[in-house]
């Protein structure tokens, strides 16, 4: 990675906008006030960095497939200060947030380092640890330990958490941005969203890079077609104009990094396909992906759920016969599962579930985009689209098991009122979004606080949790 004057001038970096302009004044004042009052000086930059939210292409982004989210107007903000490091000593970190629930911390760079290695697997981590991500990965992979300046940050972070709307890529991403500010280092706007996804794997969670892609890479007013390989590629997709996005919060909160659900899905698309490849008579080496295997067989993807169809069986793989079929130990299998403190013997795999799963969902991606690009004006669009939506939440909801009953509850009762919903993100509880036309929206608001909300949750004010949402800005770094 190069830094800034060294060579290519066309990389794209991250914009500056005006932050009076971009943050609300009086937001500006309480992380600045809290800034002033934690440390005893002005912080001398601000940045911003969005959630987002996903209109299909779920759990593929790590099968090497490509994506289709947008920003949403919801960000991470950070107020952020760095002092060259006292002589001899180690450089110092302090993290404050302008919400109190979430604790100070306050150490040196080993100490960051020791807190990211020693997590303590099977529980939530403490929030500053998605910090640390975004700061060690600049650290590591620029190798900058030696000369790394002090750095103090104040986080006000207005993604909800925890509800697959991307607060903790929001929250790496913006770190790792006021890290790279903060040691005066510039990359482009890929190479962060790169850095990121390699840097919040510190978390425990295998993630596949849509979140810090679109973190990054997103521009207001259209959704991005993310591809991964060969490398990292946003595509601008129009959206008709008539679609109106709607976020719905199920509140059933999923803290991805606290147990090995996700990784597991990870394991199983693996495992599913060496298996393929194996049935083909391809060696497994260097075929990590279900991309991978498809690239090998010069495939489409109806050839390749055919071959699913007929390769794999309906029963969980168990880890004996993924030995004899494969060829391997279970030492072979743990060291190269994305699961290793949980890998037992008797676990099991549904391979063949999870692998229908990401080869029809990559499918009903490129149809999306299709759709948008090739027949925005003509009728039906809408209902075309929510369809896809539709089949992508049957498929995650019973081949990939992701769901959550009350999310389901919430997905169902869109799904009767508009064109189309499914659950957005990693799922196990947060958000649906759903496809709707303007004239539809009164009713569908009032059909959610009838018959979700206020039943089932109790809650009558519904506007904190269900938001019309349309394509917003990456991230920026703000001027004042
Ligand atoms: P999601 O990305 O779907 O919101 P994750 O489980 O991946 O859910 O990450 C949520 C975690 O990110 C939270 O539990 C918290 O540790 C951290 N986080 C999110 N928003 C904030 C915030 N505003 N301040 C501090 N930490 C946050
Ligand atoms: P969320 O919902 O933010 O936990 C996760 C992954 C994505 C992607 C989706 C499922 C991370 C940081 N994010 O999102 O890469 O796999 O699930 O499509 O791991
Ligand atoms: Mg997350």
């Amino acid at each position: 990675m190069a830094s800034q004057g060294q060579g290519d001038v066309k990389r794209d970096l991250v914009p500056v906008q005006a932050l009076s302009k971009v943050v609300s004044s009086e937001r500006v004042e309480g992380v600045r006030n809290r800034f002033q009052s934690a440390f005893g000086h002005s912080p001398q930059f601000f940045l911003r960095v969005p959630g987002r939210v996903n209109l299909i292409g779920e759990h593929i982004d790590y099968c090497g497939y490509a994506v289709l989210p947008m920003a949403i107007g919801y960000d991470v903000l950070i107020a952020g200060r760095s002092d060259p490091k006292e002589e001899d000593a180690e450089p110092t970190v302090r993290v404050i947030n302008v919400n109190s629930t979430y604790p100070d911390f306050s150490g040196t760079l080993s100490q960051v380092k020791r807190a990211l290695v020693e997590r303590e697997e099977g529980k939530a981590p403490e929030w500053y640890l998605y910090v640390f991500c975004g700061l060690m990965g600049v650290v590591e992979e620029l190798k900058r330990e030696g000369n790394s300046r002090s750095l103090e940050i104040c986080v006000d972070g207005r993604v909800p958490a925890r509800a697959g709307l991307s607060s903790s890529s929001a929250l790496v991403c913006a770190a790792t941005l006021a890290t790279l500010q903060a040691n005066n280092i510039t990359l482009s706007k890929n190479e962060i969203a790169d850095l990121s996804a390699r840097s919040e794997r510190y978390i425990g969670t295998q993630g596949g890079g849509m979140d810090q892609a679109i973190a990054m890479l997103a521009t207001a007013g259209s959704a991005q077609f993310i591809e991964f390989i060969p490398k990292l590629k946003a595509s601008s997709v129009s959206l008709p104009k008539s679609a109106v996005f709607v976020v719905a919060n199920s509140l059933a909160e999923a803290n991805k990094a606290a147990n090995d659900s996700y990784n597991y899905r990870v394991t199983e698309c693996r495992f599913a396909t060496w298996i393929l490849a194996k049935k083909r008579g391809l060696k497994i080496d260097g075929m990590w992906k279900p991309l991978d295997l498809q690239l090998e067989l010069k495939a489409t993807l109806d050839e390749l759920l055919g071959l699913v169809d007929k390769e794999l069986h309906e029963e969980p793989y168990t880890v004996s016969e993924l030995m004899k079929v494969l060829n391997v130990d279970e030492s072979f299998l743990r060291e190269n599962s994305t699961i290793k403190a949980t890998f037992s013997s008797s676990s099991t795999f549904k391979l063949r579930q999870r692998i229908q799963h990401v080869y029809s969902e990559a499918g009903r991606v490129e149809l999306f985009r299709s759709v948008c690009q090739e027949e925005l004006g003509y009728p039906g669009v809408l209902r075309k689209l929510g369809k896809l939506m539709n089949m992508s939440h049957q498929s995650l909801r019973e081949l990939y098991q992701c769901s959550h009953p009350q999310l389901d509850t919430l997905v169902h009762l869109a799904q009767d009122n508009s064109h189309g919903a499914r659950l957005t993100g990693a799922g196990w509880g947060g958000c649906a979004v759903a496809l709707l036309e303007r004239a539809q929206l009164e009713n569908f608001l009032a059909v959610l606080k009838s018959k979700y909300y206020e039943p089932v949750l109790g809650i009558s004010d519904i506007q904190e949790h269900v938001f019309v949402t349309t394509p917003s800005q990456g991230a920026s770094i703000l001027e004042e």
